[in-house]
């Protein structure tokens, strides 16, 4: 083992041994394409232990996570409450594949805590993109149309319907934008700019009455972090109502985390159906999906819109998710969220105007992005002007002083109710460090 300080995370020896041996097996030597550091170079750190806000490399690094495996340890990695549910769960059998009680306590405990459920349904699967998945076919199904509208730069999972390469126009008709995808799969898929309402509803005007839903992240989290311009989510509310087109909030990566309600709580604008991911499953692999009676009625069995799944409802994500939301509505960490996160944010604004390096920074609650570019970023467009090799290099020297962030610009970044002053302080030290070399 190299002599490294005990906080360099960069892959090390024992790391690069296991993503050689992971790579004889699985595609890249990973199970999810991000996590293989191909956008800002380099081998990624593997990780042998996570707690509160710490990641543990095989090599012996001791990291500060701003990935939060993507969004779901909110409560911070290893939670003992929630790992004790899980462990008490599994003693009890992994799987039934039938009903069990505590599914109903995790439904009704999901609609009482999201707007758009609150007199509505919900179900459950096993991951955010069986959620917009579902939510989509449901809106197709309930409203007999076929059109379905996007933002360019918004990333709802990887079903073929949403893989659409960015609309040269806000009516022209989806282009594949994955191999794999056929023109037929994206054809009734239509992109718009994100904050864009205008553009939206030129397209309903395009389509009119045949666009089943507008599906939205509320808070932009696949292009780094962009929150709505003021009135984009309430245009966006009026303009659905007016076509008779299903607004689906693609919260799983907001939901339970701006807000207890989500971003649909926050900026008080309720969706017809919101898809939950990350949080809800407490870091297991639980999505949803749900919201008004009228439309949940719908879904098989009691409709003709089918959906199903055999780990769907699984005893230890609900177990998991369960204990999860339960802790969140005892302790309310949304404030503490938010002042941690303020600090970290005007913190890194404050280094990189010490040292001249133009950055856009934005945050809702504790979900967070930094972009490259002196220009104000309201977009997927605006995004892609960050200077991507810098941020490459912001990445790996944070890496190197012990901060692991989201390998790669156009991902955000989150904290955890175990992230307190003491790791801010830490991260900000790393990162006037970082600046000052930039
Ligand atoms: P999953 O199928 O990965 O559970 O969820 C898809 C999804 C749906 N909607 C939103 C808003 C999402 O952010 C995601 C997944 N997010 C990515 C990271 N931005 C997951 C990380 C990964 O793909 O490895």
């Amino acid at each position: 083992m190299i002599d490294r300080p005990a906080h360099d995370g960069r892959a090390g020896a024992r790391s690069r041994e296991l993503f050689e041996r992971a790579a004889r097996h699985i595609p890249g030597g990973v199970n999810s394409p991000v996590r293989a550091f191909s956008s800002v170079g380099g081998q990624p750190p593997f990780i042998r232990r996570a707690h509160g806000c710490t990641l543990e490399t095989e090599d012996g690094a001791s990291l500060i996570d701003y990935v939060c495996t993507w969004g779901p340890a909110l409560l911070g990695h290893g939670r003992e409450e929630v790992v004790d549910a899980v462990c008490e769960a599994a003693r009890r059998g992994l799987s039934f594949g039938a009903c069990a009680a505590a599914e109903g306590e995790f439904a009704a405990l999901i609609c009482a805590s999201v707007p758009s459920m609150r007199d509505g349904m919900v179900r459950l699967v096993n991951s955010g993109t069986e959620a917009t998945m579902s939510a989509l076919r449901l809106a197709r199904g309930f409203t007999g149309k076929t059109k379905i509208i996007k933002c360019d730069g918004g990333y709802h999972g990887h079903a073929d319907l949403l893989l659409v390469a960015a609309g040269s126009g806000a009516a022209t008709l989806g282009i594949p934008g994955s191999a794999g995808v056929p023109e037929g799969a994206v054809r009734d898929t239509l992109t718009v700019p994100f904050n864009d309402a205008e553009a939206t509803a030129a397209a309903l005007t395009a389509h009119r009455g045949d666009v089943a839903a507008i599906i939205v992240e509320p808070i932009a989290g696949n292009m780094g972090c962009i929150p709505p311009a003021p009135g984009y989510l309430q245009e966006l509310r009026r303009l659905a109502t007016e076509h008779e087109t299903v607004l689906i909030f693609d919260e799983v990566m907001t939901g339970f985390r701006v807000a207890l309600g989500g971003a649909q709580e926050r900026y008080g604008v309720t969706p017809d159906l919101t898809c939950l991911g990350k949080i809800v499953g407490g870091g297991l692999p639980v999505g949803a999906y749900g919201g008004r009676r009228d439309l949940m009625s719908t879904i098989a069995p009691l409709g003709p819109v089918y959906q199903a799944g055999t780990l769907s409802g699984n005893p230890l994500g609900v177990a998991a998710g369960l204990k999860t939301l339960q802790l969140l509505i005892e302790e309310d960490p949304y404030g503490s969220l938010e002042r941690t996160t303020r600090k970290l944010v005007e913190g890194l604004a404050q280094a990189s105007a010490t040292h001249d390096i133009p950055v856009q920074l934005a945050h809702v609650g504790p979900m967070f992005g930094l972009f490259f570019t002196a220009r104000p970023v309201a977009n997927y467009e605006d995004a892609k002007t960050s200077d991507l090799a810098r941020f490459s290099t912001w990445h790996a020297g944070m890496l190197e002083r012990g901060v692991y962030l989201a390998p790669s610009q156009f991902e955000a970044g989150f904290l955890s109710t175990a992230h307190d002053e003491s790791t801010i302080e830490r991260t900000l030290a790393a990162a006037a460090q970082v600046f000052e070399n930039l």
